[in-house]
Formats: structure tokens, C-alpha cells, sequence
């Protein structure tokens, strides 16, 4: 039986999540390795197993120690056959995925935002989510009437998108009001047996971020809020 697939980062969210959330999909059961301090983080980084001795998440899986979460991502799904069944299918489950990791990738800064700026933050997610976002996929869902957003198969796009409609709901839960079809989807995929069973309590699934879990991840990786401040002046000059 091939080794299970060790999974080193915080005990948290952040980029690992999809991760988890993707094995979990593909019914692979896989081992973590939390890091706690800096010095772990330092540890690996000179164990050598980290290729630009900075960044996490990092996968052992198949005899490879990967990083970058898209590149590890893509090779699960590709494994799992959750990556559609030909170039023109996988160009669109990534289009789609690049799409939500847009919004994913705010969403999973807002911990680190100001505390005055958090209302504008939010503000700016849902903007992004209802405006920009869910409408391209409530619409592909309308057009082709099928049960999943390519191929008519499950893929890592309607894992991702799962994914990222719970967390904007954390902050909106009535976000989903004028999409009827995602709402369809949601309920439709959350009751796969895999996936509802990693959707109960004592899962893999990690909670959303609080203060004492902020605290842990300051300490491994040295962060202070207003980092998202900075990138969202940027983004929000244009909202
Ligand atoms: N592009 C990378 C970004 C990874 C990343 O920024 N990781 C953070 C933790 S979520 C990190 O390790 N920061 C510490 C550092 O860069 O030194 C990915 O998607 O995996």
C-alpha cells in the first residue's frame, strides 16, 4: 500500500485547506505535521526540504516533496482523476479554479487585516463574489443544466468552489440569495459521502481562524496585522 501523503504546515486554514479538502474529495486518507514555532519552519528549511527555503504548504507525496499550493493542487487532481478528462476540460477547470483562488486568496488574508479596516474588506469580498464571481459559474450551471461545473463529472472545480462559497458565507451567509443554481449546487455537493463526511465535526477540516490560532501563526511565520491593508488599498482603488 502506497504511503500516506504527509501534509506540513500550521494547524490552520491558509493554503493548506484546499489541499485537505482535496484529498478528502479523492477519498486519501493523509497524515499532518503542524508546524508550532519559527524554529520548526527553520528546521525544515534546513532538513532541505522546502525548494525556495521559505514557503509552505509542503507535501510529501509519492517519493517528492512538493510546494507551491496550485502545482500540488493540480497533481492530486490530476492523479484523482478529479482534472477533467482532456486539455480542453482541464484548461477549463483551471480557469475556473484561478478564478476562485482570486477571491480565495483575500479571503484568506482578511485575519491579518486592521481591525477599522475589516468592515471595508468585507465589503469589498462580497463586491468581488456577487458582482465578479459567483455569477460566472451560477451562469454555466444555468446553461449546460448539468449537475457539476465541467464535464459533467466531479472535478476539482466543484471541489474549490464548495470550498470557497462556505467561506464567503462565514462573513454573508445570505450570499448565495439570487443564485438559485448554487444553491442547488451546494446542497448537491455537500452530501457526496466523501465530502460530507470531511464536512462533520472531528474531520481534517479546519475552523476559521481565530485570535489564539492568529497568535500560533504569528509566532511560525513573524506576521503583523495590516498586511492585508497594504494589498487592499490597491485592489480597493479600483472598487
Ligand atoms: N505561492 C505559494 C505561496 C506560499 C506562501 O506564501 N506560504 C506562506 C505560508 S501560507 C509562507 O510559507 N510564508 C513564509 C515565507 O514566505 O517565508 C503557494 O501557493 O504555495
Amino acid at each position: 500500500m502506497a504511503a500516506k501523503p504527509i501534509l506540513y504546515y500550521f494547524n490552520g486554514r491558509g493554503r493548506m485547506e484546499s489541499v485537505r479538502w482535496l484529498l478528502a474529495a479523492a477519498g486519501v486518507e493523509f497524515e499532518e505535521v503542524f508546524l508550532e514555532t519559527a524554529e520548526d519552519l527553520q528546521n525544515l528549511i534546513k532538513d532541505g526540504k522546502l525548494m525556495y527555503e521559505q514557503v509552505v504548504p509542503m507535501v510529501e507525496i509519492d517519493g517528492m516533496k512538493m510546494v507551491q499550493s496550485r502545482a500540488i493542487l493540480r497533481y492530486i487532481a490530476a492523479k484523482y482523476s478529479l482534472y477533467g478528462k482532456d486539455l480542453k476540460e482541464q484548461v477549463l477547470i483551471d480557469m475556473y479554479v484561478e478564478g476562485m483562488r482570486d477571491l480565495y486568496d483575500i479571503i484568506i488574508l482578511l485575519p491579518l487585516a486592521l481591525p477599522e479596516e475589516q468592515e471595508k474588506n468585507l465589503s469589498f469580498v462580497n463586491e468581488r463574489a456577487t458582482q465578479r464571481f459567483f455569477p460566472v459559474y451560477e451562469k454555466a450551471l444555468k446553461d449546460h443544466g448539468k449537475n457539476y461545473l465541467v464535464g459533467n463529472q466531479l472535478s476539482w472545480a466543484d471541489i474549490h468552489l464548495l470550498e470557497l462559497i462556505l467561506m464567503v458565507e462565514e462573513y454573508k451567509s445570505d450570499v448565495l440569495l439570487v443564485f438559485p443554481k448554487l444553491q442547488e449546487f451546494k446542497a448537491r455537493i455537500s452530501k457526496l459521502p466523501r465530502i460530507q463526511k470531511f464536512l462533520q465535526p472531528g474531520s481534517p477540516r479546519k475552523p476559521l481562524v481565530d485570535d489564539a490560532s492568529f497568535e500560533a501563526v504569528k509566532k511560525i511565520f513573524n506576521l503583523e496585522k495590516g498586511l492585508l491593508f497594504k494589498y487592499s488599498s490597491t485592489l480597493l482603488a479600483n472598487f
